[in-house]
């Protein structure tokens, strides 16, 4: 740009330059917009080529799903036409099974550590929406997809969001909502959880799958009251633990769920979701389970399971006999094991029946395909469990935790012990009565098993050497508890332990916590963002840090979402040459040269070639 500038400088042109035009000329400094945004995104290449050097690979292009033009109106028009309860009645009086595709948020929330980057999502949003048009919805955002855009992938869940409903303006989008902790791990006040739903109600989302982590009904009361007033489907939800076919599993027998879901209907739900989240509802639990909820409640009901034991798309199948409406699928390469059953195997198994979906098949072989290669861009992130595990049914742990609680105990440096955190695991469940584990609940017992791993503990002598040691915060933030009551309450001796003297709560934590003062939070966040929008600033009410970080990581490197997944994660080869599209119309091609030596101050000079002109960047060295 320098030398452009020169070159554009109407005195040189004039010919009437001197040895001190530089010098005087200090316009020709000013770089534009485009230059700075190039000269930082090298600087985040760079970056990565230090830290990754060994990782490179080379990838071919995707199989992007064909868009044909033809996009029916859907449920989404529904919707917006007619409101919930229309289309609430719709689903339950029509035949078909109908499908929710979790490929965007449960699937690789659970095999892929939940890295899946907002591009790969649109990529293939638009022949999405044409292949799913007869889909009852897509599960896109909430869970844990929210603070892993801003803290791992360096950009917005809003503005996924907001893409994605421009590329699919017909399906119904669904979230994931966990009551009063929204998509984190806490409870927040009232008034977030208020805003927050507004918000994402405003920004596209259809359906608000609303859920608690200990099934307690105070837990949902708010957000459920406040999708109602946003007049979006509101889909409560009862989380299956134990085994209803089995009697010694007697704290969650059928009837427990039955008067779950009659109090959720009770109090206004549109549909009802049993949310299998560890995948232990067995096939004919889930024919039971249904066929009695069936005759109990007049709303839909929508099942969500994980296929880690192998045994789901079977449960699905017997689901579907007993009359469920909606079943939770994800495209065949990215489902099964940890994640959600084969969307492509369930339309399949159902052809030519009256459950039949109406999906075709041969088109869901396009999705297929392109998840395919996106997944491959990914590997760094896979799980690795190479086969469906029946010990699902013993040790409860959720799918995306299962898939996680590897890697956080290896980054323990307890990997050779991962067996003993997954009795751990099983052990605290019982010593806290056989709770409902989903999250928060389920991290903070996975928190506490490794804490007794790495304490020696066992539930015979954790109260006696609990006594002199500080417990991990989600387990003080449960016993206090912040997050709700379970039922049967708290086993007294261990909250006395972890509590020390502090005293717990039996209300509702909305009750206590003080309303925000998102002018104040704005206020605040003026340090760190000289404009911050509505959306940042709620953001900032659920993950402070994470978001502070995440305004800092955009000005250093600036908006690093259109770097392909591949560059992103590992950087380039040696003398690759790829090309991004910074704005609109604008595209930078960047080779990479190669790396120098490591200089005394520990820097290293990453060398690149920039629309043909060679550009270097100094990075530090990570060794
Ligand atoms: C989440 O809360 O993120 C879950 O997926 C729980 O199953
Ligand atoms: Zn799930």
């Amino acid at each position: 740009a320098f030398i452009t500038n020169i070159l554009k400088n109407p005195t040189f042109i004039a010919g009437g330059c001197h040895t001190k035009f530089i010098d005087e000329t200090p316009e020709l400094f000013e770089l534009d917009e485009g230059q700075d945004r190039a000269t930082k995104m090298l600087k985040y290449i760079g970056n990565i080529v230090v830290k990754e050097r060994d990782e490179h690979k080379l990838y071919d292009e995707c199989r992007f799903p064909p868009v044909t033009g033809r996009r029916p109106d859907g449920l989404k028009q529904m919707l917006d036409a007619k409101g919930p309860k229309a289309v609430a009645d719709w689903v339950r009086d029509q035949k078909k099974l109908l499908i929710c595709d979790t490929t965007c948020r449960d699937a690789h929330q659970s095999l892929l550590a939940t890295r899946v980057r907002t591009r790969d999502i649109l990529k293939g949003m638009e022949g999405t929406s044409e292949i799913l048009a007869d889909a009852f919805s897509l599960e896109c955002w909430g869970g844990a997809t929210f603070d892993v855009a801003y803290r791992f992938l360096h950009e917005s869940p809003w503005e996924r969001l907001d893409l994605i409903r421009e590329k699919a303006p017909n399906l119904l989008l669904q979230m994931l909502l966990r009551g009063a902790n929204a998509v984190g791990y806490t409870n927040y006040p009232d008034n977030v959880i208020r805003e927050f739903i507004k918000e994402a109600a405003r920004s596209g989302i259809d359906v608000f799958r609303v859920f608690d982590s200990l099934n307690w009904i105070p837990g949902m009361e708010v957000a459920m009251d406040e999708v109602l007033k946003q007049d979006k489907i509101c889909q409560a939800t009862i989380c299956y633990t134990g085994d209803i076919l089995d009697p010694k599993r007697d704290k969650y027998p059928l009837d427990y769920y039955v008067k779950l879901a009659k109090e959720l209907e009770h109090r206004g739900a549109h549909m009802l979701c049993i949310k299998d989240m560890s995948g232990v509802l067995k096939p004919y639990a889930a024919k039971k389970l249904v066929s009695t909820l069936k005759q109990e409640i007049g709303i839909p009901i929508q099942l969500h399971t994980h296929d880690t034991s192998g045994n789901q798309v079977a449960a699905y199948l017997l689901a579907a006999e007993a009359g469920v409406d909606v079943v939770d699928c994800a495209i065949s390469s990215m489902a099964g094991m940890t994640s959600q059953p084969s969307l492509n195997a369930v339309v399949a198994a159902l052809q030519g029946t009256e459950r039949d979906t109406g999906l075709d098949l041969d088109r869901l072989q396009y999705l297929t395909e392109y998840w395919e290669d996106v997944r491959k861009r990914y590997d760094s992130f896979e799980a690795g469990l190479q086969c469906n595990n029946a010990d699902i049914y013993r040790y409860e742990i959720p799918g995306g935790q299962y898939t996680n609680l590897k890697p956080q105990v290896e980054s323990l440096g307890l990997g050779d012990r991962f067996l003993e955190v997954k009795e751990n695991y099983r052990r605290v469940n019982e010593m806290l009565g056989d709770i409902v584990k989903v999250t928060p609940s389920s991290k903070m017992v996975g928190d506490l098993a490794i804490f007794m791993t790495q304490n020696g503990l066992t539930p015979e002598n954790i109260v006696e050497k609990g006594e002199g040691l500080a417990f991990p915060d989600s387990a003080v933030s449960y016993f206090s508890g912040m997050m709700g009551q379970p039922a049967g309450g708290f086993p007294k001796d261990l909250q006395r332990v972890v509590l020390k003297g502090k005293e717990p709560i039996t209300c509702r934590p909305g009750e206590l916590l003080p309303p925000v003062d998102f002018e104040e939070k704005k206020r605040e966040m003026l340090a760190f963002d000289p404009d911050p929008s509505w959306r940042a600033v709620l953001s900032y009410c659920l993950y402070p840090k994470v978001v502070e970080d995440f305004v800092k990581n955009q000005k250093e490197y600036g908006y690093i979402m259109r770097l392909g997944s591949h560059v992103f994660f590992h950087g380039l080869a040696v003398g690759e040459t790829n090309k991004v599209n910074i704005a609109d119309g604008k595209t930078l091609v960047i080779k990479y040269l190669g790396l120098g030596e490591v200089d005394k101050e520990g820097m290293r000079t990453v060398s690149f070639e920039l629309n043909g002109i060679r550009r270097d960047v100094q990075v530090p060295d990570e060794e």
